[in-house]
C-alpha cells in the first residue's frame, strides 16, 4: 500500500475570470501532485471555487445576476483553466455543493459542542474585497485620508448580531504550534509575521453574518449565514467526506500540504488550526504561502488594464512551456515577475535549444544511422559511465530540491544534466564516428538514449505532455515512467527485446518566436 499524500490549493473566488496568480498556484500544486505520484505516493489533489460571501453577492448584484448565476458561470472558467493547464486534480470542489454545506455545518456543530461559539454583537471594520475583519490598529490611511485594510482594500464599518468563535482561547496553542513545529508554516519568513500577530493578542472572531443570505446556513440559528472563511476553509475536509471519519478522512487527513498565496496565510495558519483544534481534528502538516506573480514587476489590476488571461498565455506559448517557465523562473515562496519575452527567452534557451535539441539530435541520429534499431551489444567507456552517473546525480538533486518545494533549484540541477549531455555530444562527435568507428558511434548514441530517458522521466511532473510524447518516441511503456523506474537496471534489455525500431522523431519543444514589440 503506497503512502497517502493530500494536497490542496486555495479555492478561488469566482467573482471574475481566473488570472495568472490562479494559474500559478494550480500549476505549482499540480507539479507537486505529479512529483509525489512519480515517487509512488497515493495522491489526493483538490482544488475548486469559493463561491459564498459578500464579495460574490455584491459582484452579482452589480451585474444584475443572482450570486448562483455568477458562480456557475465563473466557476466554469476555473474548471476550464485547470483542464487547459493539464492540472490533474481528483476533485474540483464548488462550495455551493450539498456535501460542502453538510461538512461546514458539521464542523460548526463540533465547535459549538466544544463551547467555543457564542452570540454577541459585532462592531468593527470589514473588507469585502479581502472578506476579512480588521482591528482599528491594523488599518492604514489611503491617499485621501480614507481608512484601508493592510492589503490596501476599502473597509466598511459593520454592526450586526453575530456568532463568535473563541479564537482568544487558542492563542497559546497557536504560539506553541509556530514555535515547536516550524514546518507547519513555510517559508520561514512568513512565520514571524504570524507570531507577531498572535502575540499582539487575538480577539474572538465574528463567524456569522445576518445582513445577507448568500452562504451556508448556521445550524439552528435562523437568519445567520456562516462567515465565508469558515465554510471556505472547511472545503479541505468536505472533499474527504467529513463528517464521516472513515474512508478518505481516515486515509488522507491531515493534509500534507495546503498550498496558498502569501495574502491568505493568516486564515490558514491562525483561524484554520484554531477551528480544527476546537473540532478535535488533527492539523495539516504544512501550509506553504507562495509569493505573488507580477506582470513585468507590476501587480495586475483591472484599473491598470494589465490583466493576463492564463488560458490565452498557454495557447500562445504552449502549456508545458508556461508550466516550465513559472516553476523555473521564480524562486518558490518569493514574488516573481513574468513577461512574454521572459517566457520565450527561458523556454528557448532551456527547453528548445538544450533539452529538446539533445533529444532530437539523439533520436534522429539513431533513426538515420542505426535504422532506429536499439542493440544491447556495446560496452560503455569510462566516459559513458561517468556521464550516466552525472545525469543520475542531477536527477536525484532535482528530486531532493522538489521535495523541499525548491522548484527552480531543482530544475537548475536538472539542466546541469542536460548540459553535460550536450557537452558529451559535442566531445564525442558521433557524426564523425559514423565514418571512423561505427561501433563507437552506436555506444555513444545508445548512452545518450539512456540519458534522454532519465531526463524526460525526471522532468515529467513539470512538462507532462511533452515528456510523455518524448517517452513515447523512445518506446518507454506508459507504466515505466516513474522515479522508481530510474533504478530499474533491466529496462534497457527489455526495451531492446521489444525490437521496435524508433520512428522518425519529431521535436517536442519547438522554438518560440519573440512576440512583436508592443507599441
Ligand atoms: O483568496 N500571484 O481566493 P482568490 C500568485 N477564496 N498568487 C495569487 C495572486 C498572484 N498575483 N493573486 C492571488 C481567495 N493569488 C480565497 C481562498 S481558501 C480556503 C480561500 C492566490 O481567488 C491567492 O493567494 O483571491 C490564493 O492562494 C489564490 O490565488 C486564490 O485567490
Amino acid at each position: 500500500m503506497s503512502e497517502p499524500y493530500y494536497i490542496t490549493t486555495a479555492i478561488s473566488y469566482p467573482n471574475g475570470r481566473p488570472h495568472i496568480g490562479h494559474a500559478y498556484e494550480a500549476i505549482a500544486a499540480d507539479v507537486i501532485a505529479r512529483f509525489q505520484r512519480a515517487q509512488g505516493r497515493n495522491v489526493r489533489f483538490q482544488t475548486g471555487t469559493d463561491e459564498h460571501g459578500l464579495k460574490m453577492a455584491r459582484k452579482a448584484e452589480e451585474q444584475g445576476k443572482t450570486a448562483r448565476e455568477l458562480a456557475d458561470e465563473m466557476s466554469g472558467y476555473f474548471q476550464e483553466m485547470c483542464a487547459t493547464l493539464n492540472v490533474s486534480h481528483d476533485r474540483f470542489i464548488r462550495t455551493v455543493e450539498d456535501d460542502h454545506h453538510t461538512a461546514s455545518q458539521a464542523i460548526w456543530k463540533a465547535m459549538e459542542a466544544k463551547g467555543d461559539l457564542y452570540l454577541d454583537r459585532y462592531e468593527g471594520w470589514y473588507s469585502v474585497r479581502d472578506e476579512a475583519y480588521y482591528d482599528e490598529k491594523e488599518l492604514i490611511g489611503g491617499e485621501s485620508g480614507e481608512k484601508l485594510s493592510p492589503q490596501g482594500t476599502p473597509v466598511e464599518w459593520t454592526v450586526e448580531e453575530s456568532w463568535f468563535f473563541r479564537l482568544s482561547k487558542y492563542q497559546d496553542a497557536l504560539l506553541k504550534l509556530f514555535k515547536e513545529t516550524p514546518e507547519f508554516l513555510q517559508p520561514d519568513s512568513r512565520r514571524n509575521e504570524m507570531i507577531a500577530f498572535v502575540e499582539g493578542g487575538l480577539r474572538d472572531l465574528s463567524i456569522s453574518r445576518t445582513s445577507f443570505d448568500w452562504g451556508v446556513k448556521v445550524p439552528g440559528s435562523d437568519g445567520h449565514v456562516m462567515y465565508v472563511w469558515v465554510d471556505a476553509l472547511t472545503n479541505y475536509l468536505t472533499g474527504l467526506g467529513y463528517p464521516n471519519m472513515n474512508g478518505d478522512m481516515a486515509k488522507f487527513w491531515p493534509a500534507n500540504l495546503h498550498l496558498i498565496g502569501k495574502d491568505i496565510v493568516r486564515f490558514h495558519t491562525i483561524y484554520w488550526p484554531a477551528f480544527l483544534m476546537s473540532a478535535d481534528l488533527p492539523l495539516p502538516k504544512q501550509v506553504f504561502g507562495h509569493g505573488f506573480l507580477l506582470n513585468r514587476g507590476v501587480k495586475e489590476s483591472k484599473t491598470l488594464g494589465n490583466v493576463t488571461d492564463p488560458i490565452a498565455l498557454a495557447e500562445q506559448f504552449g502549456v508545458d512551456n508556461l508550466r516550465y517557465f513559472l516553476m523555473r523562473e521564480v524562486a518558490f515562496g518569493q514574488d516573481g515577475s513574468y513577461s512574454p519575452e521572459a517566457i520565450v527567452t527561458r523556454c528557448n534557451a532551456e527547453l528548445a535549444n538544450s533539452f529538446g535539441n539533445l533529444a532530437q539530435r539523439t533520436l534522429s541520429m539513431i533513426f538515420k544511422n542505426m535504422d532506429g534499431v536499439l542493440t544491447a551489444d556495446f560496452t560503455p567507456s569510462d566516459g559513458d559511465i561517468e556521464l550516466e552517473k552525472l545525469v543520475h546525480g542531477a536527477c536525484a538533486d532535482l528530486q531532493s530540491k522538489f521535495a523541499d518545494l525548491a522548484f527552480s533549484d531543482g530544475l537548475d540541477a536538472w539542466m546541469k544534466g542536460v548540459f553535460a549531455c550536450n557537452q558529451y555530444v559535442d566531445d564525442q562527435a558521433p557524426w564523425t564516428l559514423r565514418k571512423t568507428d561505427p561501433e563507437r558511434m552506436k555506444a555513444v548514441l545508445l548512452t545518450l538514449f539512456k540519458q534522454v530517458r532519465v531526463l524526460a522521466i525526471t522532468v515529467r511532473p513539470v512538462v507532462p505532455a511533452a515528456s510523455n510524447t518524448l517517452l513515447d518516441q523512445l518506446g518507454i511503456p506508459a507504466d515505466e515512467r516513474d522515479y522508481g523506474n530510474l533504478t530499474d537496471s533491466d529496462w534497457f534489455d527489455r526495451r531492446v527485446a521489444t525490437a521496435a525500431p524508433l520512428e522518425k522523431p519529431e521535436g517536442v519543444f519547438p522554438r518560440l518566436d519573440m512576440p512583436a514589440e508592443e507599441a
